[in-house]
């Protein structure tokens, strides 16, 4: 079936529905201090840049009142990154500015802002949303900002492919200046050696089949892989 990255992401908005626990945010740094803790062999590794300033609303319908409004650059991804280290899966969203401890509120019901990738650990499966439409994804990994708090969550979509609903779990994020990291233990993931992935950013407002904004997308055409 054809599908397109907006529709990936459009999952994620339906999913969000199923907020649960939270997990404490870190403390806003200075982006100067973006090093990472440990280096990946090259080999664990795959990084997607993506260009500052492409990120807008309405990024899945670019046309109409406001499509081209600009957003904030801490909703805009320049660099995404996916690695091994040990037993864990790190996540990695560069962003174009440092996200406030306070961000933007989002409108609606749910007002979830999300920085978000998609994971498709298993090309021949495509889990079904509650609206029937398939997606590629297995697996979100997100961290989002609920108008309150952060939390950073993992929702397991293949339940979905026997009726069941997505399972959701918290994860261990930071957010450390203009860089937002996940943690999940491959375990989760039934450590797979090698799967598709899609970065993004998204704004969720309610429930409604259509009520989210894909806000930018990395890579823009396609899906990443990992390993690189
Ligand atoms: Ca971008
Ligand atoms: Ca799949």
């Amino acid at each position: 079936m054809k599908w397109n990255r907006s529709q990936h992401l459009a999952i994620a908005g339906v999913l969000l529905g199923f907020l649960a626990s939270c997990t404490d945010r870190s403390t806003p740094t200075s982006p100067n201090q973006l090093t990472l803790a440990f280096d990946a062999p090259a080999s664990l590794t795959s990084v997607v840049t993506d260009p500052l300033g492409d990120a807008k609303l309405n990024h899945h319908n670019s046309t109409g009142p406001g499509s081209d409004q600009k957003i904030p650059d801490y909703l805009d991804v320049v660099r995404a990154e996916v690695s091994r280290q040990g037993n864990t899966f790190v996540f990695i969203e560069d962003v174009g500015d440092v996200v406030p401890s306070n961000p933007t509120t989002v409108s609606g019901s749910l007002g979830i802002q999300a920085w978000i990738l998609g994971l498709d650990t298993d090309p021949t499966t495509a889990p079904p949303d509650n609206n029937g439409n398939s997606f590629p994804f297995e697996f979100f990994v997100d961290v989002e900002w609920d108008g309150t708090q952060f939390a950073g969550k993992l929702y397991d979509r293949r339940p979905l492919l026997t009726g069941g609903e997505a399972v959701v779990t918290p994860v261990s994020f930071t957010i450390d200046g203009a860089q937002i990291r996940m943690f999940v233990a491959a375990s989760s993931l039934e450590s797979p050696s090698t799967f598709a992935w899609l970065a993004g950013t998204l704004s969720r407002h309610s429930d409604g089949i259509n009520a989210y904004q894909t806000l930018d997308v990395a890579p823009n055409s396609g899906l990443a892989t990992w390993p690189q």
